[in-house]
């Protein structure tokens, strides 16, 4: 009787191991049966504590979401200027991304020829002859170089002082006997930005400095910044500089970059 009730009790055993997916050794004897409950218990915990790991990211994210949302009004004018700023880099990048995608379908001659090219000032329109100046030429024209620190003001009361060496831009033009019909003066960049003034706006010898109110500026082609002339291979080596018209002018964005020509118009 006794060994009857010892055998099923091994039956029941053995058919509740062998339910378990456990790598367990099955022994009969009682204190392997509470390691079996123990280890299926622990199976459960494992498994809230997967569903833990896996709800938390969700609900960080969803936090994250609800402060940003809190401080949007906040860093609204700032995300304003993040943004503009991303506008002009990604143009920047753009250009630099198919300038590098054209250098690498050329040969080396080629580009040198282009390197060349950048560094000549083109002006074209309404001129006697279209004329391109190479930076040597430009440099030896004594008569219409200046050089001074320009304060500068963009849309976002970024201001600053910067020193240019250049070309003053109307006489340039006036030695390269522009028309008398001309009306608008619109300077390129290799990126494609550019900007149109009138005649009479490229004329002014007194564009101003807000913060000093002794001095007079002419509007210059710069070939040289802080004291270092432009790298050609980092385009065009030529850029368009310009003061104040009135105190509280933004004129930071009438200064182009990596000029590529001159049109009259
Ligand atoms: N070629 C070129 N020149 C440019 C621009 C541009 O996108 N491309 N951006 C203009 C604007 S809007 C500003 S405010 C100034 C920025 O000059 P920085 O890049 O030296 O700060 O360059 C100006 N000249
Ligand atoms: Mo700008």
């Amino acid at each position: 009787m006794k060994n009857k009730l010892l055998m099923i009790l091994f039956i029941i055993l053995l058919v509740l191991t062998s339910c378990t997916s456990n790598n367990n050794e099955i022994t009969v004897n009682s204190e392997n049966e509470t390691e079996v409950i123990k280890n299926e218990n622990e199976e459960i915990h494992e498994d809230e504590s997967i569903e833990e790991t896996v709800v938390d990211p969700e609900n960080k994210e969803q936090q994250k979401e609800e402060l940003k949302e809190g401080s949007e009004e906040q860093t609204e004018e700032d995300d304003e200027e993040k943004d503009a700023t991303q506008d002009e880099k990604s143009i920047k990048d753009n250009t630099e991304e198919s300038n590098k995608k054209e250098e690498a379908d050329q040969s080396e001659n080629k580009q040198d020829e282009n390197i060349e090219q950048g560094v000549a000032l083109k002006i074209q329109g309404l001129i006697e002859n279209e004329i391109s100046f190479n930076l040597n030429e430009l440099k030896e024209m004594n008569d219409l170089i200046f050089e001074a620190d320009f304060y500068s003001l963009n849309s976002f009361g970024t201001t600053g002082y910067t020193h240019f060496k250049g070309v003053n831009l109307w006489k340039l033009l006036e030695v390269s006997e522009i028309s008398h019909e001309a009306a608008a003066i619109t300077v390129i960049a290799q990126d494609g930005y550019k900007m149109t003034f009138t005649v009479e706006q490229v004329k002014k010898q007194d564009y101003i400095d807000e913060t000093n109110p002794d001095v007079k500026y002419p509007m210059i082609i710069a070939w040289e910044e802080k004291g270092v002339e432009y790298d050609p291979e980092e385009g065009s080596p030529f850029k368009l500089v310009v003061g104040q018209k009135e105190a509280g002018d933004v004129n930071k964005p009438n200064w182009v970059s990596n000029i590529d020509r001159i049109v009259i118009e």
